[in-house]
């Protein structure tokens, strides 16, 4: 170990995934991914049900569910995300782009609800609510709902999600009243090393090119 230096976790094979999806998402395919969608629901599933290395940059906060960044390119954005005991992620949409979550960990619970259409004023409507377990895959595009993504009642879970193309800022939407607002998502970890004091467009930027 150097003295004075970080020593920064490795995730070996969580850096091969994300060589193994952009082959598959190329830089410029989100939009359109006809059967490779099928392909990157593969392997997010192998990665979940076979792989550890996720553990050593997974990152709790007491407050809230935390986002920690794995890769960020052009095409697409991993994350791992992790949900401590009563957490919960807003309603919220996903910016127009595609989203696969695989469960490493625990239970979550997604809970979809169907887009205001009546405009605000009125109590939002739940849809379809289903439970994921390790190795499960689920996949959200705002053409299928609006959707909510919270751990099972009394328990923590950790997630990886697949953003194509990556999402800087989403709508959050109130429950009683279905107004939106738009949010500023960011980072509470970057490849393993909290980065409590870094804001989203530093981080962004960093990433421009890779
Ligand atoms: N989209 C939320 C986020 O990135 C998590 S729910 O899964 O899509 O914070
Ligand atoms: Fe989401």
């Amino acid at each position: 170990m150097n003295e004075g230096h970080e020593v920064m976790p490795a995730a070996p094979a969580l850096d091969a995934l994300c060589r193994a999806l952009a082959e598959v998402l190329g830089p410029d395919s989100a939009r359109d991914l006809g059967g490779r969608g099928k392909r990157v629901a593969e392997l997010l599933r192998d990665y979940a049900s076979t792989q550890e290395c996720w553990r050593a940059w997974s990152y709790f906060l007491p407050e809230r569910y935390s986002r920690n960044l794995v890769h960020r390119c052009a095409g697409f954005e991993l994350l791992i995300l992790c949900w401590g005991e009563g957490h919960a992620s807003p309603i919220h949409d996903h910016a127009g782009q595609q989203c696969w979550m695989a469960v490493l960990d625990g239970e979550l619970e997604e809970v979809h609800y169907a887009f205001p259409e009546g405009g605000v004023g009125a109590p939002m409507e739940t849809g379809r609510v289903r439970r994921l377990g390790a190795g499960g895959v689920a996949y959200i595009h705002d053409d299928i709902a609006l959707h909510l993504i919270r751990p099972v009642a009394g328990t923590r879970g950790v997630s990886l999600h697949l953003y194509a193309d990556a999402i800087d800022a989403c709508r959050v939407f109130d429950p009683a009243s279905g107004a939106a607002t738009v949010s500023e998502v960011g980072y509470h970890s970057v490849r393993g090393v909290p980065c409590p004091d870094r804001s989203p467009a530093a981080i962004r930027a960093e990433w421009a090119n890779a």
